[in-house]
């Protein structure tokens, strides 16, 4: 328990004479709750908050701008299963964060924005205070829940409202607002401490309904080509080994989505990932586990999914998630460690493998695709192009499983997650539901913090400049993050030219921009490499030494397609020309 440390003596018989302030329950309410780390920004009216809870043992990482802070407290949720917390100031602060808040609910992370906010009572009559905004209002309609405290004495249940809102039912993110005024409300130490509550049992866990689970069973006994699909809510669980125990239990070959990547090992027997089209066209019976049906899978129908009628099976810990594009056939809701153990159970022991003809069939597509990429990736080529340079950092990764690879970018996205192979569950970090470029830097620190673990971040050139400042974060706090931007000198290739002849195209930037440059300005260690050798070489030093390394890759700069793999969502326009 911290107190005030000027505090005047006071008895009023009410307690122990000692005082504290908003300041510090605040800090005591989130370590009572284990909230140890916070992603931050300094200011009015938090900037002393964050030097208390520094002075607190709590560890305050400052960032240089808050939507990176947001990005790092969203991805510490899905790693921890626990709320990641993000600190700003108000109007702008609140609003740079807020990005990322929204996006943790979009991707169901446990995450809780805290902003300061200026005084009410000016804001609500609009006369124009310092950084003036309704932050609560417009909180709301952007994350799952929304949370104001006015009085100290209920900072302990605001931050308890927070925390189970982040990680209970499906995770997502949460704001609360501390306006300027609650932070030096001064308390009676001992009130303040009994007013603070320790949340029990945050998400507790939702057992699924055994006629649910018994349906389920019976629709994936019938099928003749069935299909795992495994989401980045089944990496979220934290159920590792069952999950892994029913796909192996089952036989039946299994697709992860991209964060879902090393639940099970990209080189498991099982694995469909480089059958992907021929899986998820072929198969008669598809279940779900932690990934929904949006654009990502196509909705569930159409072209991809080809002209075989399919049944669902889903499990997620949302009711509303289920048919939410097709109908599904065996709905199963409940968390998913209590989902999987049950199907386990239930699947008894006269179970049968899925059908030769179909494992087999997902085989052959398998190993004939593994086969064609192969010698690609091998190329030394230089200029170099995607596969030469994912060829050298596929080996990294396969030398160094137990790091954590952050990818975000077009071309560098796409072609990265369909060759660098996991080996371990929640190692693959990237763009998420919205696909949004600038969770890089974040994302890697987050990721370095939180797990101690290396980081190999691979960025494309645009998609690093989102976040390319933190770099400077990064050396301050000496993290073991490889940072290698893949510089194809624009969005999607470096190549395009203007027709009308003034300013550079749209998507390009300046030519032989020397990214590693930057790194060095931090006292980091800065590498250009232009061939795949150079590559291998840098990131091996890199990966060795722990220090925050940048390695400028130069890419083809035709080397790209646009849009990567999802052109086809870019409208046409029938009078314009390219
Ligand atoms: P992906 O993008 O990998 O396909 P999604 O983000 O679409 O994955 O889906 C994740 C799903 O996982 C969400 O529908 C969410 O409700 C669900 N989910 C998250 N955590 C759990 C959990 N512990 N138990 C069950 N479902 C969960
Ligand atoms: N802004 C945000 C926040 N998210 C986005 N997804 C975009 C803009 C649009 N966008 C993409 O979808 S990918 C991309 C942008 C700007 C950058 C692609 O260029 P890159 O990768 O250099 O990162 P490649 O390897 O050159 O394709
Ligand atoms: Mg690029």
């Amino acid at each position: 328990m911290s107190t005030t440390a000027d505090a005047p003596a006071q008895d009023d018989g009410a307690g122990s004479g000692a005082l504290t302030d908003g300041f510090h329950l605040v800090i005591d309410a989130l370590k009572l709750n284990g909230v140890e780390t916070i992603y931050h920004v300094p200011g009015i009216p938090i900037t002393d908050l964050g030097r208390f809870m520094q002075a607190e043992g709590m560890r305050v990482l400052s960032f240089r701008h808050e939507q990176h802070a947001g990005y790092a407290a969203a991805i510490a949720g899905f790693l921890t299963k626990k709320p990641g917390v993000c600190m700003t100031v108000s109007a702008p602060g609140f609003l740079n964060g807020l990005t990322a808040l929204a996006h943790a609910t979009t991707n169901c992370f446990p995450m809780i924005l805290i902003s300061g906010s200026s005084e009410r009572e000016i804001v609500d009559l609009q006369q124009g205070d310092y950084e003036e905004m309704d932050q609560l209002a417009i909180a709301k309609t952007l994350c799952k829940a929304a949370y104001r405290v006015l009085h100290a004495e209920d900072i302990g249940i605001g931050v308890a409202r927070a925390i189970r809102a982040a990680v209970s039912g499906r995770p997502g993110g949460v704001y609360l607002d501390l306006p300027a005024k609650l932070l030096g409300q001064v308390l009676d130490a001992e009130l303040g401490a009994k007013s603070l509550v320790e949340v029990i049992d945050p998400a507790p866990r939702q057992l699924p309904a055994p006629d649910s689970v018994a349906r389920a069973l019976e629709v994936l006994k019938g099928a003749e080509r069935p299909l795992i699909i495994l989401g980045k809510g089944a990496a979220y669980a934290q159920a590792d080994d069952d999950i892994r125990a029913l796909v192996e239990r089952s036989g039946i070959p299994y697709l992860p989505m991209s964060m879902a990547k090393g639940l099970l090992p990209d080189d498991h027997p099982q694995s469909a990932g480089p059958a992907r089209s021929l899986v998820l066209k072929e198969a008669d019976v598809v279940m779900l586990i932690g990934a929904r049906l949006n654009w990502l899978l196509s909705h569930g129908k159409g072209r991809t999914w080809g002209d075989a009628p399919k049944r669902f099976v889903h499990i997620d810990i949302e009711p509303r998630e289920m048919d939410s594009n097709v109908e599904i056939a065996a709905p199963v809701v409940g968390d998913i460690g209590s989902c999987v153990t049950a199907l386990l159970d239930g699947m008894g022991a006269d179970w049968t493998a899925p059908p030769a003809a179909w494992t087999d069939a997902v085989r052959d597509k398998k190993d004939t695709n593994i086969a064609r990429m192969a010698p690609r990736l091998q190329n030394n080529n230089v200029p170099m192009d995607f596969h030469g340079a994912l060829g050298v950092l596929k080996d990294a990764i396969a030398e160094r499983p137990d790091a954590i690879l952050v990818n975000e970018g077009a071309n560098t996205l796409d072609f990265t997650r369909s060759i660098i192979d996991m080996y371990k569950p929640r190692k693959r970090l990237d763009v998420g539901t919205w696909g949004v470029m600038g969770i890089g830097m974040g994302q890697a620190i987050a990721a370095a913090v939180e797990t101690g673990c290396p980081v190999l971040a691979i960025e494309g050139d645009s998609a690093f400049g989102f976040s390319g400042m933190e770099i400077e974060t990064i050396c301050r706090y000496e993290l073991p993050i490889c940072v290698v931007v893949f510089n194809n000198g624009g969005i999607y290739r470096g190549t395009d030219v203007n027709p009308a002849g003034t300013d550079a195209a749209t998507t390009v930037f300046v030519k032989d921009a020397r990214y590693d440059r930057m790194m060095e300005a931090f006292g980091g260690v800065g590498v250009q490499a232009t061939s795949p050798d150079e590559l291998r070489q840098a990131v091996k030093a890199a990966m060795d030494s722990g220090r925050p390394t940048l390695v400028n890759a130069v890419i083809d700069p035709e080397a790209g397609t646009e849009s990567g793999r999802i052109g086809n969502l870019n409208p046409q326009s029938v009078v314009a020309k390219k």
